[in-house]
């Protein structure tokens, strides 16, 4: 497959103002006729031709300006069509087979309803047309389809007409007046019911908010439309947004790749994303419908009033639609919480990217296939660079820069050097040097001296950025790095600073300190970098404690562990050492559950100890066996150490009502850890409190909390559970989803045999991209099965791409990175990792996703 080039951009030779669609629906045969308003674009080469991207579609004719046309021709899926003059009228029709569609891409048929997805390169699979962002239309679609298959016809826009035929069909007739993208249209056709509510905007319009589901999970839809309506104020308030139609649609669909998807007018939802009650949603299902609702509510702004000139600028709606919703949870929850928790994810899941042989920049400058670039690079990281900016400039002169670049780019395609200059001139600074983030890949590792002489801290700071594939040599980056230091006597620090470190190294002082402050930098996490800073154990445990940032609170916890599991990984510890590091850390912990300042959502937080593939990504090179024995020692240790403590605080816990309040939802979370430990230090003690747990309760928070402890041990009440949870839960594909998913990342030793059989169950099936996952990506992230010593895990991820590969390619693609990340890992596991990635590439037929992955990954 050809490779894009971001520098090959070209202005597409016509411009298409108008689009008309026909659609006579059905599951098995859909016909398409569109109609398309084309005229020369002024701007771009001229070309006596213009090229309709199709894909797997057939031509059943061709008009032009309303007479049947023979100038036209296929090149490979494209249809060409000549064209004599300036402005014309073409006509195409289409029939396609969405039942037939397994990759969920274009217009497909899930559980009896027909529902589409268009991004990236969707359209091309329902009719031709020019498919790239640039070109933005307006809509007119008409839709006609049985009355009883299809009973609720939904589109983007406003509905303007409906009625009803002779013949059983009726139609609905729907215009978007906002010019857009082909890869914003949508259409759903089903049996569908709704929740309907509304919203009044800034300046009084009246918008009606609708909220497709199954008739079944109506009640379930609750939480999404609070957070949908919280979404549209909060965006007023904070970046002066308000909607722009009279009508908010939203389906939830059960088939479906990804999270969900911003549709102008008509988003479509993965029903993980809308469905929540306390009976089978978990707090952290709470949030995560909070958070995609509004993710996708934002995007009305930043990606459909303006949006992407190229799909190389993917991050320039997706980094900072990220950034907007990470912001817009941080206020309706716990700020530091939710921060800490954006940094986990990013450093579970693009760090590893960033270091491994698919890195690249947030802003690609090649792709063969753009769905495998919607990446945590370009959505974390793009979130955490547009967050630096906002650090520098400050709220307020941010806010001037983000509305500026809604100001000058409204209605248009734009790039991320747009958005950086609208930033510069709006927040009145200078970017210049600051582009880098866009353009080079690699954490930056940043290392940290503090030196101290007379009254005089002086601060040594150096920076390197790694090199990645096809960038050996990197420039260094502005840095902004939050600082505070510590008095150790009064525990207390002369307030927090700001430094930009732009140069490879730098130097700066600090006067006024009698003796050697302790240094918390990086606080808040203001960049995306590692640190390495030189610090003892004891500052750790100072910071750990008393550190007023709780970011950097974490981080000293955090670094005081790792540090230590990387020492006894790497076998530098004999016993003593090893117990003296295990009772400070323990310290550590102690007072973190005695901690009476601290609410019960930040002490959970503090509790989790940093994941398998966060300490492997800290080593040069990994021995996933050694990270999880001592790691899983190292949780016994502390619930042995603390178990009256831990013992005291779950019971205090537990006696919390259950009900959605931060007070509850933090006493769950502490709950949850505390059982972890008491069941890894005692698991007699640990199985008997997990089973009442599980049975007495009485949200999915604490069920699942229990039944994920239950499944990582052996005895008679792990199979009780499991079979109480199944015969529970059977009718719910989202909770059934939750039990396949318990099971596949378990620490049970047999968790590789449970897979294998779980894979066998009537109800799994690698059609739906939900279950698919629910058993098999969990398992590859949990590096306890996926890391089987006999490379077994590796062999059944294969197996599971080879399968999946034809049937849905995006969600086989998807699986690659785990197996690529050998080179990383030790000798013995690296081999059968690469093995089995040359497996794959043997193939005899692969999709162009999963070929760009595994070359990338070999390469
Ligand atoms: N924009 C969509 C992503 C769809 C990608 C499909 N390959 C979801 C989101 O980021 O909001
Ligand atoms: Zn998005």
């Amino acid at each position: 497959p050809p490779t894009i080039r971001r520098e090959d951009y070209k202005p597409f030779a016509w411009l298409v103002p108008e689009v008309s669609l026909q659609f006579e629906l059905g599951l098995e045969a859909t016909r398409v006729v569109s109609t398309l308003t084309v005229a020369r674009n002024a701007k771009a080469d001229p070309s006596p031709m213009i090229r309709l991207n199709g894909d797997g579609l057939e031509v059943v004719s061709v008009k032009v300006d309303g007479e049947p046309s023979n100038s036209w021709t296929m090149d490979g899926d494209d249809l060409l069509v000549t064209l004599p003059g300036d402005a014309h009228e073409i006509t195409v029709a289409t029939e396609i087979d969405p039942s037939a569609n397994t990759q969920l891409m274009g217009l497909y048929a899930s559980d009896g309803m027909l529902c589409t997805q268009c991004e990236a390169e969707g359209f091309r699979r329902i009719t031709f047309f020019p498919d790239r962002p640039d070109v933005l239309s307006t809509y007119r679609v008409r839709m006609t389809g049985s009355a009883e298959t299809f009973p609720v016809l939904l589109c983007n826009g406003n509905l303007e007409a409906t009625g009803t035929n002779d013949d059983g069909t009726h139609w609905a007739e729907w215009h978007d007046p906002w010019p857009k993208p082909s890869y914003l249209f949508a259409l759903v056709a089903g049996q569908l019911v709704a929740n309907t509510d509304s919203f009044t905007t800034m300046n009084g319009r009246e918008v009606t908010l609708n909220i497709y589901v199954r008739e079944g999970d109506l009640g379930r839809t609750g939480h999404a439309m609070e957070s949908l309506k919280r979404s549209m104020k909060w965006d007023e308030e904070t970046f002066g947004r308000e909607y722009d139609l009279d009508l908010f649609n939203i389906v939830a669909v059960s088939d479906f790749n990804m999270g969900a998807m911003e549709n102008k007018g008509l988003n479509v939802f993965n029903t993980k994303y809308v469905l929540a009650d306390e009976d089978t949603a978990t707090d952290g299902d709470f949030d995560g419908v909070e958070g995609v609702i509004a993710h996708e509510y934002f995007h009305n702004w930043s990606g459909n009033r303006v949006t992407c000139r190229d799909w190389f600028q993917l991050s320039l709606k997706e980094g900072f639609t990220v950034l907007r919703d990470q912001l817009f949870s941080q206020d309706m929850g716990s700020e530091p919480v939710k921060r800490i928790e954006d940094v986990r994810v990013l450093r579970g899941a693009q760090f590893p990217e960033d270091s491994g042989p698919l890195a690249h920049p947030i802003r690609p400058d090649s792709y063969r296939e753009i769905s495998n670039f919607y990446t945590a690079t370009v959505y974390n990281k793009g979130a955490e660079v547009i967050r630096m900016m906002r650090t520098m400039a400050g709220e307020e002169a941010f806010r001037k820069g983000t509305d500026l670049y809604f100001e000058r780019h409204d209605g248009e395609a734009a790039t991320c050097e747009d958005f950086v200059r609208a930033i510069e001139d709006g927040a009145g600074m200078d970017l210049q040097q600051f582009r880098l983030w866009y353009s080079q890949a690699g954490t930056p590792k940043v290392s940290v001296q503090l030196e101290h002489d007379g009254d005089t801290a002086t601060l040594h700071l150096s920076q390197q950025v790694p090199a990645t594939p096809g960038q050996p040599d990197k420039q260094p980056m502005p840095i902004p790095l939050k600082l505070a230091l510590f008095d150790r006597e009064s525990g207390r620090h002369s307030g927090e600073e700001l430094v930009v470190l732009d140069k490879a190294e730098d130097t700066f002082t600090f006067g006024g300190f009698a003796s050697k402050p302790v240094l918390s930098i990086n606080r808040g996490f203001s960049a995306p970098v590692t640190i390495e800073r030189d610090i003892s154990g004891e500052e750790l445990v100072f910071l750990a404690a008393q550190d007023d940032d709780p970011f950097a609170r974490y981080e000293a916890l955090q670094d005081l562990v790792v540090s230590h599991l990387k020492q006894a990984v790497e076998g530098e510890l004999d016993d003593a050492a090893r117990t003296e590091a295990r009772n400070a850390i323990a310290g550590a912990f102690r007072a973190v559950l005695v901690d009476e300042n601290l609410d019960d959502l930040m002490r959970g937080e503090l509790l989790v100890l940093p994941s398998e593939t966060y300490l492997a990504e800290t080593m040069r090179i990994a021995d996933p066996g050694r990270i999880h024995e001592e790691r899983q020692a190292l949780r016994a240790a502390i619930g042995i150490a603390l178990e009256d403590e831990l013992a005291a605080e779950y019971q205090t816990a537990a006696s919390v009502p259950s009900d959605l309040s931060a007070e509850a939802r933090g006493a769950r979370k502490v709950k949850t850890q505390a059982l972890l430990y008491l069941a890894a230090g005692n698991p007699e003690r640990g199985r008997e409190l997990a089973w009442e747990q599980y049975r007495n309760a009485r949200n999915m928070t604490d069920r699942q909390g229990a039944l994920m402890v239950l499944a990582g041990m052996s005895g008679i009440e792990r199979t009780n559970a499991l079979l109480d949870f199944y015969n529970r839960y059977k009718g719910n594909a989202l909770v059934v989803d939750k039990w396949f998913a318990l099971q596949a990342s378990s620490m049970h030793p047999d968790v590789l045999e449970h897979v294998k059989a779980l894979a066998d169950h009537p109800q799994f099936t690698l059609r739906n991209p939900n279950r698919a996952r629910s058993l098999y990506m969990a398992f590859a992230h949990n590096p306890h099965g996926f890391h089987a010593e006999d490379g077994e895990g590796y062999r059944l991820i294969a197996d599971v791409i080879l399968a999946l590969d034809p049937i849905n390619p995006q969600t086989a693609a998807r699986f690659v990175p785990q197996l690529g990340r050998w080179r990383r890992i030790e000798p013995k596991r690296s081999a059968m990792m690469k093995a089995q990635l040359e497996r794959i590439a043997e193939a005899p037929k692969l999709s162009r996703d999963t070929y760009e992955q595994v070359s990338r990954s070999l390469g």
